[in-house]
């Protein structure tokens, strides 16, 4: 059903969709869709989830609809930005493409309207970093970069033995006493090396936790996911960046739009007299 009155704003961020996986918040994503319209859709990685297909083919037509909505406003002038993550890790082979107004990116600067430049990443080239050691966030940015390359090969070789994916929100998982400081971990080194690349935010996903913080002078942004918490970043007009939480806002819409469908019957009809 389509929205009385959308949002409208400069950029939307989504990430960790996880298409394909039973517990992905299709329908609520796809209400959010179509409640949005913006010039820039920022998609900042997991938006398939290949690993769980493999696993257990699940793919309901809600899922296929996600993609429609997306690739509808890619039609209608609003510029997609796709930045695979680990479980979509496949689509980085495809980055540099352009598919009309989509593009397929490692990682993007977008500029803001009011000059912010944002580094956008998905996030779990971290994952190494964060587990092995604190000290190697305070390294220089050759070690991150060499570290960056390293997670890609120790991944490469678990593969080959059939391990899968070492994934921090999967750790997370485990270590629920330590989450808040591996959190914390997380974000440190995201901020360290946005620092290192002279931008002046990063907009990050994979850990499921949005968030927006200023760490030391850098502007650190998580848009959450859509399994857990329903969550995006928007831009508006005057560049001022905000977290939405969609859970409420779309039981909310279902509220109206069942209502909508119901008021037809509630009205007497031509030549019947009301009671
Ligand atoms: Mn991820």
């Amino acid at each position: 059903m389509p929205t009385p009155n959308p949002i409208r704003v400069r950029s939307v961020w989504i990430s960790d969709v996880h298409l394909g996986f039973k517990g992905c918040q299709a329908n609520a994503l796809l209400d959010f869709l179509h409640s949005v319209e913006t010039d820039y859709l920022f998609l900042v990685g997991d938006i398939v989830d290949f690993w769980s297909i493999k696993k257990a083919p699940y793919w309901p037509q809600e899922h296929t609809n996600v993609i429609r909505s997306i690739l509808g406003k890619a039609k209608h002038e609003t510029k997609v930005i796709y930045i695979p993550g680990n479980h979509d890790e496949q689509m980085r082979d495809c980055v540099g493409h352009k598919f009309g107004n989509l593009e397929i990116h490692r990682n993007y600067v977008h500029t803001t309207v009011d000059g912010k430049k944002l580094l956008i990443m998905h996030g779990d080239e971290f994952d190494v970093i964060v587990k092995n050691s604190r000290w190697l966030a305070n390294l220089g940015s050759w070690a991150y970069e060499t570290l960056l390359s390293l997670n890609h090969v120790v991944n490469r070789f678990r593969k080959l033995f059939n391990c899968s994916y070492w994934s921090l929100a999967a750790y997370l998982k485990h270590k629920v006493k330590n989450a808040v400081s591996y959190i914390g971990s997380f974000e440190d080194a995201l901020a360290h090396f946005a620092r290192e690349k002279e931008v002046d935010g990063v907009v990050c996903g994979h850990i499921h936790h949005a968030e927006i913080r200023d760490i030391d002078g850098i502007l650190y942004c998580n848009d959450g996911d859509w399994v857990e918490s329903c969550s995006a970043m928007f831009e508006h007009a005057d560049g001022r960046l905000e977290l939405v939480h969609w859970a409420k806002q779309y039981e909310r819409n279902l509220m109206r739009d069942r209502k909508l469908l119901e008021a037809p019957d509630k009205q007497p009809k031509p030549g019947q007299k009301a009671a």
